[in-house]
């Protein structure tokens, strides 16, 4: 940093604002970094569109925000590792607190309202997206009922099943209930989750662009085996779909 001396500002200076500055560099990267990837990790691949679009606006959103956190962090550490105070009066540095700076405050304020905005505007356009699949007229229609705590697939051929199938590459909305408490139905890798409330439909819809076993959750505290709440959804090819849901769904509804 070859600033000239002259030009160079107060603030710039200081020992403590030079290190918050280096400790920020550093942590950005490692909070961006561990904070997108780990995330990634811990929900599997994605088995559909609307997955890899949560990954890639949840990377988004963390790369946006790991510099804020960042110089929070950096002004603890900062904070803890080079200042004490003892005694009832302030310190004598306390007359060059940021909240001082008319500027700084601007700045400071300034960012986080655009960062806001940022996330406000990028968001409804993910949402509005979201909400287009809900009246898509090629798409099949399952109702899923939660319960303490199991759930159960209702298909639109009348049969019934607790573990779900669904064909890949076709839309399919599913019009959520539940029989007794809240509950939340999530459909980990593929990136969709609604709540299940009794007495009222709620409607969320996916488009499997994958064929496998994918994990079906209850994202709800609700009630002791609450964490036991959680079962399967097969994706697979058309032709094996319709031969499943024409013998096995029944069967297995009744067993
Ligand atoms: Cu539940």
């Amino acid at each position: 940093m070859s600033l000239d001396t002259e030009k160079t500002p107060q603030w710039w200076k200081k020992k403590d604002v030079k290190q918050t500055f280096v400790i920020w560099v550093i942590l950005t990267p490692i909070i961006g970094y561990v904070g997108s990837t780990v995330q990634i990790r811990s929900m599997g691949a994605p088995a559909s569109e609307t997955m890899a679009s949560v990954i890639n606006l949840m990377g988004l959103f963390t790369w946006v925000a790991a510099p804020v956190a960042a110089l929070v962090g950096a002004m603890c550490l900062t904070t803890l590792l080079t200042k004490s105070h003892y005694g009832d009066n302030p310190p004598h540095e306390a007359e060059n607190e940021i909240r001082n700076s008319p500027r700084a405050n601007a700045i400071w304020v300034s960012i986080s309202a655009l960062l806001c905005l940022f996330a406000l505007v990028v968001g409804l356009i993910v949402l509005q997206k979201d909400a287009g699949a809900l009246t898509d007229k090629a798409a099949m229609n399952i109702n899923v009922t939660g319960q303490q705590w199991v759930w159960n697939y209702d298909y639109e051929n009348g049969a019934r099943s607790s573990v779900l199938y669904l064909p890949v590459n076709k839309p399919v909305v599913f019009h959520v209930t539940s029989k007794d408490v809240k509950h939340s139905f999530w459909v980990v890798q593929m990136g969709i989750k609604i709540d299940a409330n009794p007495g009222y439909v709620t409607e969320t819809a996916v488009t499997p662009n994958k064929i496998g076993v994918f994990d079906i959750r209850c994202a709800e505290l609700c009630g002791l085996l609450h964490a036991y709440m959680q079962n399967k959804v097969h994706v697979v090819s058309q032709a094996d779909y319709d031969a499943w849901v024409k013998t096995n769904a029944t069967t297995e509804a009744a067993a």
